[in-house]
């Protein structure tokens, strides 16, 4: 084993700017058509068992529920047929050795190699890799190393994580240690194959989540150049506060509450949620973070050209922004990607920012926002360059 030279510090640099963004959507994909078909095949046999064990009946989904609810019309998927399979309901993903790439890492390594070559970096040059998601592959070695490795980058790698605020919660640790000194060019990489920790069999969320990695470049800049095209980060805030209505109890400590530890029984241990009583904290908690953070930079939701929200549910955009600004934005404004997509997690937001900023001019300001669990909320005021 060669060992590297240990990174000594960087420049302080008291601009940084988002040089790079790598977006990876799975090509396949299932409209509510066909998710709610298998949903309801499986509801049908559920009931018959159901039936004969003296048991209230499940319901019934529905794509217009689907639609009205949420605006979700479709979700990208890592594997689909294991999905839409009433016996089985989980995707078919095989197992790989630990000399093998893990799925998570061959899933974000897509998203970085894009984030590199759009930044015009060489992996080389990176001093630090943060992975940052909802749903990690692992507690350790660390995903961000074996990406590190994957990528033959230098420097150092870590995880992180803070639901769906992950990737704003990252920008936000990446962009002030490149500020402080400490790195010059970071590699974050946000790899959700949420679908992976889905229960297709709950009505409440079966239809929300599709899967998608990121990644971007956080870099320094000096006092007085410019990059035509990027974005400067003008700052970034994160903010929390303890909820259990969107939650998942998976981990180790989940099958130790079983008779038997040796099987891990899934149930009660996937995602779920209060959905109703979100939509409401979220668009109150969503717009006072925007009013707020935007103030501390002297600027109002009408001082922002885009903003890029997080892209969980149409109609709790559209209230989060109507409270913030006093009048319904349209979608120029607040771009939507999750009626293709569905909610990508920590990936969405940046699929928005990466679809629609081209068109900005230089001078011009926007707000990139994501909302998750925990609670949390983490946002980033962007200038274009
Ligand atoms: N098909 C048909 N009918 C359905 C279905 C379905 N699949 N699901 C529920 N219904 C029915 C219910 O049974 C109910 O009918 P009834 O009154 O007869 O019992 C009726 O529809 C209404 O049910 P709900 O009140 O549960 O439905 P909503 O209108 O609230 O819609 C949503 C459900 C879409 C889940 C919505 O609540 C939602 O999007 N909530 C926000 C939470 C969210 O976004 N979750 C996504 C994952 S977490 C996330 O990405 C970030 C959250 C941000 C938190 C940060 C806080 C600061």
């Amino acid at each position: 084993m060669s060992i590297p030279a240990a990174p000594t510090r960087s420049e302080v640099r008291s601009r940084t700017v988002i040089g790079g963004i790598g977006v990876s959507v799975p090509e396949t994909s299932i409209s509510n058509d066909e998710l709610v078909a298998s949903y309801n095949a499986w509801v049908e046999k559920e009931n018959a068992a159901r039936t004969m064990r003296g048991e209230a009946a499940v319901r019934e989904s529905s794509s217009e529920f689907i639609v009205n609810a949420s605006g979700i019309r479709n979700r990208h998927v890592y594997e689909r047929e294991g999905i839409l399979d009433p016996e089985r309901m989980a995707p078919r993903i095989p197992g790989r050795t630990d000399e093998e790439l893990s799925v998570l890492a061959e899933f974000g390594l897509g998203a970085a190699k894009r984030a590199l070559s759009d930044g015009g970096l060489d992996a080389k040059q990176l001093d630090l890799i943060i992975c940052s998601n909802s749903h990690p592959q692992r507690p350790y070695p660390a995903l961000a190393i074996e990406i590190q490795q994957a990528l033959g980058a230098g420097g150092a790698a870590f995880d992180m994580g803070l639901g769906c605020s992950s990737a704003l919660a990252a920008l936000h640790v990446a962009a002030n240690l490149v500020r402080s000194g400490a790195h010059q060019r970071i590699l974050v990489v946000v790899p959700e194959l949420v679908t992976s920790h889905l229960d297709f069999r709950d009505r409440q969320t079966h239809f929300i989540f599709g899967d998608a990695a990121v990644a971007f470049l956080v870099e320094g800049l000096g006092e007085r150049e410019e990059r035509a095209g990027r974005f400067e980060i003008i700052g970034t805030s994160l903010w929390t506060q303890f909820s259990s209505n969107i939650r998942t109890n998976f981990g180790h400590l989940s099958r130790l509450a079983q008779d038997d530890p040796s099987v891990l029984h899934m149930e009660g241990n996937l995602i779920k949620q209060v959905g109703n009583k979100v939509f409401k904290e979220v668009t109150v908690a969503g717009h006072q973070f925007i009013v707020d953070f935007l103030a501390g930079y002297d600027h109002t939701p009408a001082t922002m050209r885009r903003f890029w929200l997080h892209q969980a549910n149409a109609r709790m955009n559209a209230m989060i922004l109507k409270l913030a600004f006093g009048e319904e934005v349209g979608a120029d404004r607040a771009p939507t990607v999750l009626d293709r997509l569905g909610n990508t997690a920590a990936a969405g937001a940046i699929i928005a920012l990466e679809e629609n900023h081209r068109d900005m001019k230089s001078g011009e300001y926007g707000l990139l926002c994501a909302f998750g669990a925990g609670y949390s909320i983490g946002g980033a005021l962007l200038r274009m360059m």
